[in-house]
Protein backbone atom coordinates (compact mmCIF):
# COMPACT_ATOMS: atom_id res chain seq x y z
CA UNK A 1 0.00 0.00 0.00
CA UNK A 2 1.67 3.41 -1.40
CA UNK A 3 1.91 5.60 2.04
CA UNK A 4 0.50 8.89 1.92
CA UNK A 5 2.84 11.77 1.06
CA UNK A 6 1.71 13.61 4.06
CA UNK A 7 2.68 10.23 6.23
CA UNK A 8 5.98 10.00 4.63
CA UNK A 9 7.13 13.68 5.24
CA UNK A 10 6.20 13.21 8.97
CA UNK A 11 7.71 9.83 9.51
CA UNK A 12 10.81 11.28 8.36
CA UNK A 13 9.83 13.94 11.24
CA UNK A 14 10.25 11.87 14.28
CA UNK A 15 13.20 11.52 16.10
CA UNK A 16 14.40 8.03 17.17
CA UNK A 17 12.43 7.66 19.86
CA UNK A 18 8.96 8.78 18.29
CA UNK A 19 9.89 6.09 15.72
CA UNK A 20 10.29 3.24 17.87
CA UNK A 21 6.13 3.97 18.95
CA UNK A 22 5.23 3.21 15.19
CA UNK A 23 4.92 0.67 12.76
CA UNK A 24 2.81 1.23 9.85
CA UNK A 25 3.51 -2.03 8.40
CA UNK A 26 2.24 -3.76 11.49
CA UNK A 27 1.09 -7.02 9.89
CA UNK A 28 -2.45 -8.04 11.55
CA UNK A 29 -3.08 -5.34 14.50
CA UNK A 30 -5.89 -8.22 15.53
CA UNK A 31 -3.07 -11.15 15.66
CA UNK A 32 -3.97 -11.46 19.32
CA UNK A 33 -0.77 -9.85 20.77
CA UNK A 34 -2.41 -6.37 21.06
CA UNK A 35 -5.23 -4.74 22.65
CA UNK A 36 -6.77 -1.61 20.33
CA UNK A 37 -7.23 1.71 20.94
CA UNK A 38 -8.68 4.69 18.68
CA UNK A 39 -7.91 8.26 19.97
CA UNK A 40 -9.57 11.30 18.93
CA UNK A 41 -7.07 13.78 19.31
CA UNK A 42 -5.07 17.06 18.09
CA UNK A 43 -1.44 17.89 18.66
CA UNK A 44 -0.11 20.38 21.26
CA UNK A 45 1.66 23.38 20.23
CA UNK A 46 4.84 22.73 18.00
CA UNK A 47 4.10 18.61 17.00
CA UNK A 48 2.48 17.45 14.11
CA UNK A 49 0.17 14.88 14.32
CA UNK A 50 2.56 11.89 14.01
CA UNK A 51 5.22 13.48 16.11
CA UNK A 52 2.28 14.07 19.10
CA UNK A 53 0.78 10.61 17.97
CA UNK A 54 4.22 8.82 18.73
CA UNK A 55 4.36 10.43 22.50
CA UNK A 56 0.92 9.05 23.57
CA UNK A 57 2.19 5.87 22.64
CA UNK A 58 5.12 6.33 24.29
CA UNK A 59 3.55 7.77 27.57
CA UNK A 60 0.62 5.85 27.52
CA UNK A 61 3.14 2.16 27.24
CA UNK A 62 6.80 2.06 28.56
CA UNK A 63 8.37 5.56 27.65
CA UNK A 64 8.81 8.97 28.91
CA UNK A 65 9.80 12.48 26.77
CA UNK A 66 13.41 11.30 26.05
CA UNK A 67 14.72 7.85 25.35
CA UNK A 68 16.58 6.62 28.44
CA UNK A 69 20.04 4.68 29.10
CA UNK A 70 18.08 1.90 30.97
CA UNK A 71 15.79 0.73 27.91
CA UNK A 72 16.35 -3.16 26.83
CA UNK A 73 15.58 -4.66 23.71
CA UNK A 74 12.38 -6.93 25.73
CA UNK A 75 11.22 -3.20 26.87
CA UNK A 76 10.74 -2.73 23.67
CA UNK A 77 8.98 -5.25 22.77
CA UNK A 78 6.47 -3.76 24.91
CA UNK A 79 6.21 -0.20 23.34
CA UNK A 80 2.85 0.58 22.28
CA UNK A 81 2.69 1.28 18.44
CA UNK A 82 0.83 3.77 16.51
CA UNK A 83 -0.43 1.42 13.49
CA UNK A 84 -2.52 4.21 11.57
CA UNK A 85 -3.49 7.97 10.87
CA UNK A 86 -6.55 9.69 10.01
CA UNK A 87 -5.37 13.54 9.14
CA UNK A 88 -8.97 14.68 8.06
CA UNK A 89 -10.44 12.86 11.12
CA UNK A 90 -7.78 13.73 13.61
CA UNK A 91 -7.67 9.96 14.63
CA UNK A 92 -5.19 7.98 15.54
CA UNK A 93 -4.82 3.83 16.00
CA UNK A 94 -2.55 2.70 18.96
CA UNK A 95 -1.66 -1.24 19.60
CA UNK A 96 -0.96 -1.96 22.80
CA UNK A 97 0.94 -5.66 23.65
CA UNK A 98 -1.17 -6.49 26.37
CA UNK A 99 1.40 -8.30 28.18
CA UNK A 100 1.79 -4.71 29.34
CA UNK A 101 -1.51 -5.15 31.84
CA UNK A 102 -1.52 -6.15 35.38
CA UNK A 103 -2.15 -10.30 35.22
CA UNK A 104 -5.19 -11.72 37.51
CA UNK A 105 -7.39 -9.47 35.32
CA UNK A 106 -7.00 -6.18 36.30
CA UNK A 107 -9.30 -3.10 35.00
CA UNK A 108 -7.84 -0.36 36.79
CA UNK A 109 -4.54 -0.97 35.07
CA UNK A 110 -5.74 -0.51 32.09
CA UNK A 111 -6.58 2.74 32.32
CA UNK A 112 -3.90 3.97 34.02
CA UNK A 113 -2.27 3.22 30.60
CA UNK A 114 -4.48 4.24 28.21
CA UNK A 115 -6.23 7.07 30.04
CA UNK A 116 -3.96 8.03 33.08
CA UNK A 117 -0.99 10.77 31.96
CA UNK A 118 -1.73 10.85 28.68
CA UNK A 119 -4.52 13.08 29.04
CA UNK A 120 -2.52 15.65 30.75
CA UNK A 121 0.01 15.79 28.35
CA UNK A 122 1.41 19.33 27.44
CA UNK A 123 1.90 17.28 23.70
CA UNK A 124 -1.78 17.16 23.13
CA UNK A 125 -4.73 19.60 22.93
CA UNK A 126 -7.27 17.15 22.71
CA UNK A 127 -7.51 13.75 23.35
CA UNK A 128 -10.22 11.30 23.60
CA UNK A 129 -10.46 7.84 23.55
CA UNK A 130 -13.77 6.67 21.29
CA UNK A 131 -13.55 2.97 20.94
CA UNK A 132 -11.32 -0.30 22.43
CA UNK A 133 -10.82 -3.85 20.98
CA UNK A 134 -9.33 -6.60 23.54
CA UNK A 135 -8.40 -10.20 21.59
CA UNK A 136 -9.77 -12.87 22.87
CA UNK A 137 -6.76 -14.23 24.46
CA UNK A 138 -6.90 -10.94 26.26
CA UNK A 139 -10.52 -11.26 27.46
CA UNK A 140 -10.20 -14.63 28.86
CA UNK A 141 -7.71 -12.98 31.74
CA UNK A 142 -10.99 -10.89 33.11
CA UNK A 143 -13.91 -11.84 35.07
CA UNK A 144 -16.78 -10.43 33.09
CA UNK A 145 -20.06 -10.60 34.72
CA UNK A 146 -21.44 -13.16 36.75
CA UNK A 147 -25.55 -12.77 38.14
CA UNK A 148 -27.00 -10.95 34.55
CA UNK A 149 -29.70 -8.97 34.03
CA UNK A 150 -31.17 -12.42 32.26
CA UNK A 151 -30.65 -14.05 36.15
CA UNK A 152 -32.58 -11.27 37.57
CA UNK A 153 -35.20 -11.24 35.10
CA UNK A 154 -35.86 -15.54 35.78
CA UNK A 155 -35.75 -14.23 39.29
CA UNK A 156 -38.77 -11.71 38.82
CA UNK A 157 -40.23 -13.93 36.41
CA UNK A 158 -40.58 -11.73 33.59
CA UNK A 159 -39.44 -12.32 29.93
CA UNK A 160 -39.46 -9.89 27.04
CA UNK A 161 -39.46 -6.77 28.99
CA UNK A 162 -37.48 -3.71 30.70
CA UNK A 163 -37.35 -4.23 34.13
CA UNK A 164 -38.99 -1.29 35.66
CA UNK A 165 -37.55 0.49 38.34
CA UNK A 166 -37.03 3.66 40.52
CA UNK A 167 -34.67 6.14 42.28
CA UNK A 168 -36.21 6.94 45.92
CA UNK A 169 -36.35 10.63 45.82
CA UNK A 170 -35.73 12.73 47.00
CA UNK A 171 -32.25 12.18 46.12
CA UNK A 172 -31.35 12.07 50.19
CA UNK A 173 -33.09 13.57 53.51
CA UNK A 174 -35.44 11.04 53.88
CA UNK A 175 -35.48 9.09 57.15
CA UNK A 176 -34.85 5.11 56.59
CA UNK A 177 -38.71 4.42 57.51
CA UNK A 178 -39.87 7.32 54.91
CA UNK A 179 -37.37 5.99 52.46
CA UNK A 180 -38.70 2.09 52.64
CA UNK A 181 -42.35 4.03 52.54
CA UNK A 182 -41.50 4.84 49.10
CA UNK A 183 -39.95 1.64 48.04
CA UNK A 184 -43.34 -0.18 49.58
CA UNK A 185 -45.27 2.61 47.57
CA UNK A 186 -43.44 1.70 44.18
CA UNK A 187 -43.40 -1.93 44.18
CA UNK A 188 -47.18 -1.85 45.39
CA UNK A 189 -47.55 0.24 42.35
CA UNK A 190 -46.37 -2.67 40.14
CA UNK A 191 -42.93 -1.60 40.13
CA UNK A 192 -40.09 -4.04 40.02
CA UNK A 193 -37.07 -2.78 40.58
CA UNK A 194 -35.76 0.43 43.64
CA UNK A 195 -32.27 1.81 43.28
CA UNK A 196 -30.43 3.66 46.27
CA UNK A 197 -29.46 7.23 44.76
CA UNK A 198 -25.77 7.46 43.96
CA UNK A 199 -24.81 8.82 47.42
CA UNK A 200 -27.02 7.35 49.54
CA UNK A 201 -24.48 5.55 52.52
CA UNK A 202 -24.87 5.95 55.86
CA UNK A 203 -26.12 9.61 56.86
CA UNK A 204 -27.23 10.28 60.55
CA UNK A 205 -30.98 10.59 59.62
CA UNK A 206 -31.19 7.32 57.37
CA UNK A 207 -28.79 5.43 59.14
CA UNK A 208 -27.33 2.48 56.99
CA UNK A 209 -28.54 -0.65 59.08
CA UNK A 210 -31.82 1.17 59.67
CA UNK A 211 -32.48 1.72 55.61
CA UNK A 212 -31.72 -1.63 55.13
CA UNK A 213 -34.25 -3.13 57.52
CA UNK A 214 -36.68 -1.35 56.96
CA UNK A 215 -36.42 -1.89 52.98
CA UNK A 216 -36.62 -5.62 54.49
CA UNK A 217 -40.08 -4.91 55.69
CA UNK A 218 -41.18 -3.10 53.00
CA UNK A 219 -40.15 -5.77 50.44
CA UNK A 220 -41.83 -8.34 52.72
CA UNK A 221 -44.75 -6.34 52.68
CA UNK A 222 -45.04 -5.80 48.71
CA UNK A 223 -43.92 -8.91 47.92
CA UNK A 224 -46.61 -10.54 50.46
CA UNK A 225 -49.38 -8.11 48.37
CA UNK A 226 -48.12 -8.39 45.05
CA UNK A 227 -47.14 -11.91 44.85
CA UNK A 228 -44.70 -11.04 42.76
CA UNK A 229 -40.69 -10.52 43.24
CA UNK A 230 -38.99 -7.65 44.04
CA UNK A 231 -35.33 -6.28 43.74
CA UNK A 232 -33.66 -3.76 45.87
CA UNK A 233 -29.89 -2.59 45.03
CA UNK A 234 -27.81 -0.64 47.63
CA UNK A 235 -25.51 1.21 47.40
CA UNK A 236 -22.70 -0.16 49.19
CA UNK A 237 -19.78 2.73 48.00
CA UNK A 238 -18.03 3.73 51.16
CA UNK A 239 -14.63 4.81 52.33
CA UNK A 240 -12.90 1.74 52.36
CA UNK A 241 -12.92 -2.01 51.29
CA UNK A 242 -13.83 -2.83 54.83
CA UNK A 243 -17.06 -1.02 55.37
CA UNK A 244 -18.07 -1.92 51.78
CA UNK A 245 -18.09 -5.22 52.53
CA UNK A 246 -19.35 -4.86 56.09
CA UNK A 247 -22.66 -3.21 54.25
CA UNK A 248 -22.90 -6.05 51.78
CA UNK A 249 -22.63 -8.71 55.08
CA UNK A 250 -25.59 -6.58 56.75
CA UNK A 251 -27.62 -6.64 53.53
CA UNK A 252 -27.17 -10.47 52.95
CA UNK A 253 -27.58 -10.60 57.19
CA UNK A 254 -31.00 -9.00 56.73
CA UNK A 255 -32.97 -11.72 55.34
CA UNK A 256 -32.95 -11.00 51.87
CA UNK A 257 -33.72 -14.12 49.47
CA UNK A 258 -30.46 -14.55 47.30
CA UNK A 259 -31.98 -12.27 43.88
CA UNK A 260 -34.08 -9.86 45.61
CA UNK A 261 -30.75 -7.17 46.78
CA UNK A 262 -28.00 -5.88 44.18
CA UNK A 263 -24.69 -4.36 45.08
CA UNK A 264 -24.44 -0.41 43.84
CA UNK A 265 -21.38 0.91 43.70
CA UNK A 266 -20.45 4.71 42.33
CA UNK A 267 -17.56 2.63 39.98
CA UNK A 268 -15.91 5.83 39.29
CA UNK A 269 -16.03 7.54 42.41
CA UNK A 270 -15.01 4.46 44.47
CA UNK A 271 -13.07 3.20 41.46
CA UNK A 272 -12.18 -0.20 39.67
CA UNK A 273 -10.92 -1.70 42.35
CA UNK A 274 -14.42 -1.30 44.12
CA UNK A 275 -16.46 -2.90 41.60
CA UNK A 276 -13.86 -5.93 40.98
CA UNK A 277 -13.82 -6.43 44.99
CA UNK A 278 -17.45 -7.07 44.65
CA UNK A 279 -17.61 -9.21 41.30
CA UNK A 280 -14.84 -11.34 43.11
CA UNK A 281 -16.66 -11.36 46.50
CA UNK A 282 -20.44 -11.63 45.44
CA UNK A 283 -20.68 -13.33 42.13
CA UNK A 284 -24.17 -14.68 42.77
CA UNK A 285 -25.20 -10.78 43.21
CA UNK A 286 -25.93 -8.27 40.90
CA UNK A 287 -23.52 -5.25 40.72
CA UNK A 288 -24.74 -1.94 39.61
CA UNK A 289 -22.66 0.28 38.24
CA UNK A 290 -23.68 3.72 38.50
CA UNK A 291 -21.35 5.93 36.83
CA UNK A 292 -21.90 9.44 38.31
CA UNK A 293 -18.96 11.84 37.39
CA UNK A 294 -18.43 10.14 34.15
CA UNK A 295 -19.53 13.11 32.38
CA UNK A 296 -15.71 14.54 33.03
CA UNK A 297 -14.64 12.40 30.69
CA UNK A 298 -17.91 11.04 28.17
CA UNK A 299 -19.69 14.39 27.34
CA UNK A 300 -19.52 14.67 23.79
CA UNK A 301 -18.64 18.27 23.57
CA UNK A 302 -14.99 17.35 26.21
CA UNK A 303 -12.33 17.30 23.87
CA UNK A 304 -10.65 14.99 27.16
CA UNK A 305 -11.51 11.94 27.82
CA UNK A 306 -12.85 9.13 26.91
CA UNK A 307 -16.54 7.94 25.22
CA UNK A 308 -19.77 6.38 27.00
CA UNK A 309 -18.74 3.44 24.70
CA UNK A 310 -15.06 2.72 26.12
CA UNK A 311 -16.56 3.13 29.59
CA UNK A 312 -18.92 0.55 29.18
CA UNK A 313 -16.70 -2.38 27.70
CA UNK A 314 -14.53 -1.69 30.73
CA UNK A 315 -17.43 -1.41 33.06
CA UNK A 316 -18.54 -5.02 31.26
CA UNK A 317 -14.92 -6.19 31.03
CA UNK A 318 -14.72 -5.67 34.84
CA UNK A 319 -17.45 -7.87 36.03
CA UNK A 320 -20.55 -5.41 36.55
CA UNK A 321 -23.64 -6.52 35.58
CA UNK A 322 -25.00 -3.41 35.07
CA UNK A 323 -24.18 0.23 34.10
CA UNK A 324 -25.93 3.38 33.29
CA UNK A 325 -25.71 4.07 29.45
CA UNK A 326 -27.91 7.31 29.03
CA UNK A 327 -30.95 7.98 27.46
CA UNK A 328 -29.79 8.37 24.06
CA UNK A 329 -30.63 12.06 24.05
CA UNK A 330 -34.34 11.04 25.36
CA UNK A 331 -34.12 11.83 29.04
CA UNK A 332 -32.53 14.95 30.58
CA UNK A 333 -28.54 14.10 30.90
CA UNK A 334 -26.63 14.89 27.55
CA UNK A 335 -25.76 12.34 25.41
CA UNK A 336 -26.71 11.17 22.07
CA UNK A 337 -28.29 8.80 20.03
CA UNK A 338 -25.21 7.17 18.39
CA UNK A 339 -22.88 7.10 21.56
CA UNK A 340 -25.17 5.24 23.96
CA UNK A 341 -26.96 3.31 22.47
CA UNK A 342 -23.29 2.00 20.40
CA UNK A 343 -22.82 2.15 24.25
CA UNK A 344 -25.51 -0.35 25.49
CA UNK A 345 -25.67 -2.73 22.28
CA UNK A 346 -21.71 -2.89 22.95
CA UNK A 347 -22.10 -4.31 26.60
CA UNK A 348 -25.53 -6.31 25.18
CA UNK A 349 -24.52 -8.62 22.22
CA UNK A 350 -21.90 -11.06 22.39
CA UNK A 351 -20.57 -9.69 19.09
CA UNK A 352 -21.08 -6.16 18.90
CA UNK A 353 -20.36 -3.19 16.62
CA UNK A 354 -18.57 -0.27 17.98
CA UNK A 355 -17.51 2.90 16.79
CA UNK A 356 -14.36 1.38 14.89
CA UNK A 357 -13.97 -2.37 16.03
CA UNK A 358 -16.41 -5.01 16.33
CA UNK A 359 -15.90 -6.96 19.44
CA UNK A 360 -16.54 -10.58 19.91
CA UNK A 361 -17.05 -11.00 24.10
CA UNK A 362 -16.48 -14.70 23.63
CA UNK A 363 -12.97 -17.33 22.42
CA UNK A 364 -15.65 -18.26 20.42
CA UNK A 365 -15.07 -16.77 16.34
CA UNK A 366 -17.56 -14.17 16.30
CA UNK A 367 -18.58 -15.44 12.66
CA UNK A 368 -19.15 -19.12 13.66
CA UNK A 369 -22.90 -18.61 14.25
CA UNK A 370 -23.97 -22.31 15.83
CA UNK A 371 -21.30 -22.54 18.47
CA UNK A 372 -21.94 -18.75 18.65
CA UNK A 373 -25.82 -20.31 19.15
CA UNK A 374 -25.08 -22.88 21.80
CA UNK A 375 -23.00 -19.93 23.66
CA UNK A 376 -26.12 -17.73 23.51
CA UNK A 377 -28.28 -20.50 25.17
CA UNK A 378 -25.40 -22.13 28.00
CA UNK A 379 -24.78 -17.79 29.02
CA UNK A 380 -28.66 -17.69 29.14
CA UNK A 381 -29.14 -21.28 31.21
CA UNK A 382 -25.81 -22.61 32.04
CA UNK A 383 -26.24 -25.80 31.46
CA UNK A 384 -25.39 -26.84 27.79
CA UNK A 385 -21.36 -26.28 27.84
CA UNK A 386 -20.23 -27.43 31.36
CA UNK A 387 -16.70 -26.59 30.32
CA UNK A 388 -16.18 -22.75 29.25
CA UNK A 389 -14.58 -23.66 26.13
CA UNK A 390 -16.59 -21.34 25.03
CA UNK A 391 -15.64 -18.45 27.95
CA UNK A 392 -17.08 -15.69 26.90
CA UNK A 393 -17.71 -12.41 29.01
CA UNK A 394 -21.29 -12.52 30.05
CA UNK A 395 -23.62 -9.76 29.07
CA UNK A 396 -23.14 -6.69 31.22
CA UNK A 397 -27.53 -4.69 31.31
CA UNK A 398 -27.83 -1.23 29.94
CA UNK A 399 -29.41 1.05 32.81
CA UNK A 400 -31.59 3.47 31.65
CA UNK A 401 -32.32 6.20 34.24
CA UNK A 402 -31.57 9.86 34.14
CA UNK A 403 -34.88 12.32 33.60
CA UNK A 404 -37.51 9.24 31.53
CA UNK A 405 -40.78 9.03 32.90
CA UNK A 406 -43.77 6.82 31.53
CA UNK A 407 -44.06 9.19 28.82
CA UNK A 408 -40.52 8.65 26.95
CA UNK A 409 -40.68 4.82 27.95
CA UNK A 410 -41.62 3.95 23.89
CA UNK A 411 -39.40 6.65 22.43
CA UNK A 412 -36.42 4.87 24.53
CA UNK A 413 -37.27 1.33 23.40
CA UNK A 414 -37.73 2.61 19.75
CA UNK A 415 -34.31 4.05 19.50
CA UNK A 416 -32.79 1.08 21.58
CA UNK A 417 -34.10 -1.33 19.45
CA UNK A 418 -34.51 -3.86 22.74
CA UNK A 419 -36.05 -4.20 25.91
CA UNK A 420 -32.96 -5.78 27.46
CA UNK A 421 -32.83 -3.27 29.73
CA UNK A 422 -33.49 -2.14 33.37
CA UNK A 423 -34.96 1.45 33.38
CA UNK A 424 -35.26 3.35 36.72
CA UNK A 425 -37.18 6.60 36.86
CA UNK A 426 -36.94 8.86 39.72
CA UNK A 427 -38.89 12.05 39.15
CA UNK A 428 -40.43 10.58 36.52
CA UNK A 429 -41.97 8.29 39.25
CA UNK A 430 -42.44 10.37 42.54
CA UNK A 431 -43.52 13.71 40.44
CA UNK A 432 -46.79 12.31 39.42
CA UNK A 433 -48.95 14.53 40.90
CA UNK A 434 -50.89 11.62 42.57
CA UNK A 435 -47.68 10.45 44.04
CA UNK A 436 -45.41 6.88 43.62
CA UNK A 437 -48.19 4.40 43.49
CA UNK A 438 -49.67 6.37 40.73
CA UNK A 439 -46.44 6.92 38.76
CA UNK A 440 -45.19 3.30 39.51
CA UNK A 441 -48.63 2.17 37.81
CA UNK A 442 -48.07 4.82 35.32
CA UNK A 443 -44.91 3.61 34.11
CA UNK A 444 -46.87 -0.02 34.19
CA UNK A 445 -49.46 0.80 31.68
CA UNK A 446 -47.33 2.88 29.42
CA UNK A 447 -45.30 -0.35 29.35
CA UNK A 448 -48.37 -2.57 28.55
CA UNK A 449 -49.57 0.00 25.84
CA UNK A 450 -46.33 -0.67 24.02
CA UNK A 451 -46.66 -4.39 24.31
CA UNK A 452 -50.60 -4.45 23.23
CA UNK A 453 -48.48 -1.52 20.47
CA UNK A 454 -51.15 1.18 21.43
CA UNK A 455 -50.05 4.72 22.00
CA UNK A 456 -50.01 5.64 25.41
CA UNK A 457 -52.63 8.97 24.58
CA UNK A 458 -55.11 5.95 23.30
CA UNK A 459 -54.15 3.45 26.61
CA UNK A 460 -54.77 6.23 29.01
CA UNK A 461 -58.32 6.48 27.83
CA UNK A 462 -58.89 3.44 29.89
CA UNK A 463 -56.12 4.26 32.45
CA UNK A 464 -56.08 6.80 34.60
CA UNK A 465 -52.55 6.99 36.28
CA UNK A 466 -51.28 7.12 32.61
CA UNK A 467 -53.41 10.16 31.57
CA UNK A 468 -52.21 12.21 34.79
CA UNK A 469 -49.22 11.34 33.84
CA UNK A 470 -49.43 12.63 30.60
CA UNK A 471 -50.92 15.80 31.70
CA UNK A 472 -48.20 16.17 34.02
CA UNK A 473 -45.02 14.78 32.15
CA UNK A 474 -46.33 15.60 28.46
CA UNK A 475 -46.83 19.24 29.78
CA UNK A 476 -43.58 19.50 31.29
CA UNK A 477 -41.70 18.37 28.17
CA UNK A 478 -41.36 21.74 26.56
CA UNK A 479 -40.71 24.09 29.08
CA UNK A 480 -38.09 20.39 30.74
CA UNK A 481 -38.31 22.36 34.16
CA UNK A 482 -40.71 23.17 37.32
CA UNK A 483 -43.80 25.75 36.21
CA UNK A 484 -43.99 28.87 38.07
C1 LIG B 1 -31.90 9.97 37.82
C2 LIG B 1 -30.69 9.86 38.72
C3 LIG B 1 -29.55 9.11 38.09
C4 LIG B 1 -29.12 9.67 36.77
C5 LIG B 1 -27.76 9.17 36.36
C6 LIG B 1 -30.20 11.24 39.13
O1 LIG B 1 -32.91 10.63 38.50
O2 LIG B 1 -31.01 9.17 39.90
O3 LIG B 1 -28.48 9.12 39.02
O4 LIG B 1 -30.01 9.15 35.86
O5 LIG B 1 -27.61 9.51 35.02
O6 LIG B 1 -29.71 11.28 40.26
O7 LIG B 1 -30.32 12.17 38.32
P1 LIG B 1 -34.19 11.06 37.64
P2 LIG B 1 -27.21 8.36 33.98
O8 LIG B 1 -34.84 9.80 37.14
O9 LIG B 1 -35.06 11.82 38.62
O10 LIG B 1 -33.67 11.90 36.51
O11 LIG B 1 -28.30 7.34 34.10
O12 LIG B 1 -27.17 9.09 32.67
O13 LIG B 1 -25.87 7.86 34.42
MG1 LIG C 1 4.92 7.84 35.28
MG1 LIG D 1 -29.20 9.37 40.89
Amino acid sequence: MVMPKKLQDELKSLNAKQLRYTNFELKNPKNGEYMLCVFHFVPGKGLNTLQAAAEIAAESSTGTNFTVQTETDFSHEMDALVYQVDYKKELVWIAYPWRLFDRGGNVQNILTYVVGNVLGMKQISALKLLDIWFPSAMLEQYDGPSYTLDDMKKYLGIKGRPVLGTIVKPKMGLTSAEYAEVCYDFWVGGGDFVKNDEPQANQDFCPYDKMVLHVKEAMDKAVRETGKKKVHSFNVSAADFDTMIERCEMIRGAGFEPGSYAFLIDGLTAGWMAVQTLRRKYPDVFIHFHRAMHGAFTRPENPIGFSVLVLSKFARLSGASGIHTGTAGVGKMAGTPEEDIVAAKGILDLVAKGHFFEQSWAKVPGKDKDVLKLVREDSLHHVILSDDSWRGIKKCAPIISGGLNPTLLKAFIDVAGTTDFITTMGAGCHAHPDGTRAGATALVQALEAYQKKKSIEDYAKTHKELVRAIEFFGKKKLRNSESS
